[in-house]
């Protein structure tokens, strides 16, 4: 997946402030609809990808939401929504939702989930929410606007020692490709202070922005989950890049800030290769 694209950001300031807006609208009404379900028993779980890949009532009732504010006002536009899947559009702009990040906490009642809401055109995210509803905090951006929590700007950690990095990781929900990813962990684990596995990547993503974590990486990682998250870093002044797959769902993802970057993506990409390796996977 790219990264945030390098065209001009003065071309796209007039349409952002709008779309942002949507996005932030759409993020809070799921938000407030998702904290009344947190609350309350948990109705129509199923499962997805596998056994342990959980989708309920509320992660759809969630996305019916959000795609109501945005196509209320924006009916030309694509999206592609984690439990909806895709629907074409005429705009040449294509919103990415997950309406429940954290679904697993969710669903166990432990408070670490969070909204997702991007829109992207042909370079990439344009906009980009994370809105986590427990804690009343929404992390945005806007390209080559800059991130910002509840309004007040965000920038990625400033360390250049990647041996002192608190990360953020996660795993999927194959087990074989979690096995691979856990497989991962002895090369890394002995280079860096320590590494947190909390379940929702867009707050993975958005406590990088912010400076709460050193850095995140994940494999694989599905687009929903990071769309927006990837914009937060890249506006925090930070970096972000794609990582080779490890199995049959996909590629990951690697972020920081640019004082370790370089370094952690040398790391995990050489721990990657030996688990791929071990797998017989090349
Ligand atoms: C989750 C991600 C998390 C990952 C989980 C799961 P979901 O997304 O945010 O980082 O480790 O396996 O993919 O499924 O809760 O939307």
């Amino acid at each position: 997946m790219r990264g945030p694209g390098t065209a001009s950001p003065v071309r796209y300031a007039a349409v952002a402030g709008e779309l942002l807006a949507i996005a932030t609208t759409a993020a809070h009404a799921a938000g407030e609809l998702l904290v009344e379900r947190f609350r309350a028993p948990r109705t129509g779980v199923g499962t997805k990808s596998s056994s342990t890949d959980m989708v309920t009532d509320a992660d759809r009732a969630s996305e019916e939401r959000i795609l109501n504010e945005i196509l209320r006002v924006r009916p030309d536009d694509a999206v592609l929504g984690e439990e909806t899947g895709e629907a074409r559009g005429s705009s040449g702009l294509r919103w990415i939702v997950d309406p429940l990040d954290g679904t697993t906490n969710f669903v166990y009642g432990i408070p670490q989930w969070a909204v997702s809401v991007a829109c992207e055109d042909e370079h990439g995210p344009l906009v980009g929410v994370v809105h986590d509803p427990v804690r009343g905090e929404t992390f945005s951006a806007a390209r080559g606007a800059g991130a910002t929590r509840d309004g007040n700007p965000i920038r990625v950690g400033g360390l250049d020692d990647l041996s002192r990095a608190l990360l953020a990781t996660g795993y999927g929900y194959l087990a074989d490709e979690r096995v691979a990813a856990a497989a991962m962990l002895p090369a890394i684990l002995g280079r860096v202070r320590d590494v947190r596995r909390a379940g929702a990547a867009s707050l993975d993503l958005a406590w990088t922005a912010c400076g709460r974590v050193d850095g995140y990486f994940e494999v694989p990682i599905a687009h929903w989950d990071v769309a927006a998250g990837v914009l937060l870093v890249a506006e925090a002044g930070g970096q972000v890049a794609s990582l080779e797959p490890l199995g049959r769902s996909g590629s990951g993802m690697v972020a920081a800030g640019p004082g370790i970057f370089e370094d952690l993506r040398a790391l995990v990409e050489a721990a990657l290769a030996g688990s791929r390796r071990a797998r017989g996977a090349g």
